[in-house]
């Protein structure tokens, strides 16, 4: 959480300074779902995330180096710099790739699990998607087929109070989204997304149902994004209380609170510094590595009906 969090602010004060290509969504306060989730799936298991998934990069066990290096176009990147910060996987991790699609990371993550199922492989996939993915039609659609064939996926709601500036008031019919998992004849919670604990237990219960053939489950994690939408955002839609009040709920220093009653203070500090350094490094020799080489298009033929031509 602690690599995510330094990750993003390195991000943000770039964007500010116009060295990012394009502005970058932050996930600042809600690191526990991503990570919490991801901790409990093997490399073997696959994860699709959202536009807002750098949690779940870390969390899935990627390198914040080859992160960094794809976020900034380099060679060395996880799609060899072509993929950018959204759309960022890894097969080797299960990292089935961010989604600059909304709602776009549900069926991709069923379409796997209905693998896994036909192969009788034993792995199981999740979908993390927000509050604004949740009201698309590929969302409902996905939940009933995956419900149905009992597929072995897990869905992780990050309802995070707003789709872009919209809050989720005006945009859904019910205020608690897990309940909608009984009209598709599955398991529905509502957690605690700021309680990384929380968010583990749930998703080992879900991941467990999945693992013995019992289908999926909808788990809905409330948190918050204490940043903007992304870093060109605006701002101006939140309350200063409401800020506030999701600031002393930030999941970082309750976890570092948590840990440090077990591990002691002086461990947990060793941890973040390791973490500090992790993240300094990444950002030095990533932005050193070469950009990918220059590949030309193909040369234009004239169009022709379909079969012939070149
Ligand atoms: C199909 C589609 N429609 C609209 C957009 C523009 N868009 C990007 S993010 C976003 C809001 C998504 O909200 P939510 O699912 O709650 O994710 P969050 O940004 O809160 O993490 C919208 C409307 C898009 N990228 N794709
Ligand atoms: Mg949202």
């Amino acid at each position: 959480m602690v690599l995510t969090r330094l990750l993003e602010e390195r991000l943000g004060d770039l964007h500010k300074a116009g060295k990012t290509r394009g502005p970058i969504h932050r996930c600042d306060g809600q690191e526990a779902v991503g990570v919490g989730a991801a901790a409990v799936l093997t490399d073997a298991d696959f994860i699709t995330t959202t536009h807002r998934g750098h949690a779940v990069y870390i969390g899935k066990g990627l390198e914040p180096r080859r992160i960094v290096a794809e976020i900034f176009g380099r060679q060395t990147g996880y799609c060899g710099g072509r993929g950018g910060h959204m759309l960022l996987g890894d097969v080797e991790h299960g990292m089935l790739g961010g989604n600059a699609i909304v709602g776009a990371s549900i069926p991709a993550a069923a379409g796997m699990a209905l693998s896994i199922q036909l192969r009788r492989e034993d792995r199981i996939s999740v979908a993390v998607f927000g509050d604004g993915a949740a009201q698309t039609g590929i969302c409902h659609e996905t939940m009933n087929i995956a419900a149905l064939w009992k597929l072995p996926v897990v869905f992780l709601l990050e309802h995070n109070e707003y789709g872009l500036t919209v809050h989720h008031s005006v945009q859904s019919s019910v205020p608690d989204l897990h309940l909608r998992a009984a009209g598709y004849g599955m398991p529905g919670e509502q957690i605690d997304g700021n309680d990384v604990i929380a968010v583990h237990q749930a998703v080992s219960r879900a991941a467990q149902r999945a693992r013995r053939g019992d289908g999926p489950s909808l788990i809905e994690a409330r948190t918050y994004r204490l940043e903007g939408f992304s870093t060109s955002d605006m701002g101006g839609y939140q309350t200063p209380e409401e800020l506030a009040a999701w600031r002393r709920r930030d999941p970082i220093p309750q976890s570092r609170e948590i840990l440090a009653e077990t591990l002691g203070a002086t461990r947990v500090a060793d941890v973040e510094a390791a973490a500090a350094r992790e993240i300094e490094a990444a950002f030095e020799t990533a932005l050193a590595d070469p950009m990918p080489a220059f590949v030309p298009h193909a040369p234009s033929v004239p169009y022709t009906a379909r079969g012939e031509g070149a």
